[in-house]
């Protein structure tokens, strides 16, 4: 296919403004742009050349603290909420690509991420500096375009039951019933190709994550199912604070907790024989 140029968008300076916790961008905080030595930022983001779909491609950059120099200390222990998260989405929510990049020196980040299609996309860099006092994380935001023709995608319908890599997964009671700024919960049996109830095991320190993005707007929240007496597992918005649970092999509570109306894509992520597994959901939240 033929390669284009990235375009980098000046989105890149926009900083999020910190819900605590686990943490979302809610809406209302994309369009605002703060000074860039008065805030954290990405710096220095690759690549800055073409990106070229189905390529292996160095992503790397640092967090830029408010007084310039590179962010190098990040939380660390169990749970999920450490270092960093990458999470990239094509804009239609067709892709996700989730990775937890290792902290480098002088806190360059560096990832290799293989791009499955062409279109414009969000990187989402999820922060959770070691900062005493400070705010558990905040969000960096950098969209990039990878070369060729882009053919977005309507999102699914919602389906309570799917197969994938042979595992299958069940939302117990359906289409969940959501409100905005709102915490649910919702049950989800998986069994593995065999019908067998699974046991999870924990990946990026959590058992299951649940990612999740507004459709159009791109707004984003993430909880996590852990296991027993994981610290660092809570997501809090607002007032609000949710964590997931498994109290049972097969069983999966997933707490949901949505910053603003509208439809949402949830992605469920949980290692599963050795390989990542994403399970799309589309909510409606009223
Ligand atoms: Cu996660």
């Amino acid at each position: 296919m033929r390669a284009v140029r990235i375009s980098l968008a000046p989105v890149a300076i926009v900083a999020a403004i910190l819900v605590a916790g686990c943490g979302s961008s809610g809406s209302g905080v994309q369009g605002v742009t703060i000074g860039a030595a008065k805030t954290f930022a990405l710096a220095g983001f690759q690549p800055g050349g073409q990106i070229v779909a189905g390529r292996p491609t160095t992503v790397s950059f640092t967090v830029r603290q408010p007084d310039g120099k590179p962010l190098t200390a990040y939380k660390t222990g169990g749970g999920p909420h450490t270092g960093v998260h990458l999470i990239i989405v094509r804009n239609d929510l067709a892709y996700i690509i989730h990775h937890h990049p290792p902290i480098g020196p002088d806190g360059l980040l560096r990832d290799t991420v293989t791009f499955p299609a062409p279109g414009p996309y969000r990187v989402l860099v999820d922060v959770y500096p070691n900062i005493p006092g400070g705010q558990p994380n905040f969000q960096l935001l950098q969209n990039i375009t990878v070369a060729g023709a882009y053919h977005p995608r309507p999102l699914p319908a919602f389906k309570a039951d799917q197969v994938i890599d042979g595992y299958h997964f069940s939302m117990v009671a359906g289409a969940p019933q959501l409100k905005a700024i709102q915490a649910a919960f919702v049950n989800i049996n998986v069994t593995d190709p065999q019908g067998h109830k699974v046991t999870f095991v924990p990946w990026y320190g959590a058992l299951a994550h649940a990612i999740f993005f507004h459709s159009g707007s791109l707004d984003y929240f993430h909880t996590h199912v852990c296991g027993a007496g994981a610290p660092n597992c809570t997501s809090v918005l607002g007032a609000t604070r949710v964590s997931g649970s498994s109290t049972a092999p097969g069983k999966l509570t997933l707490g949901i907790l949505l910053p603003v109306p509208g439809t949402w894509e949830l992605f469920l992520q949980t290692m599963l024989g050795g390989r990542v597994l994403t399970v799309p959901y589309t909510l409606k939240v009223g």
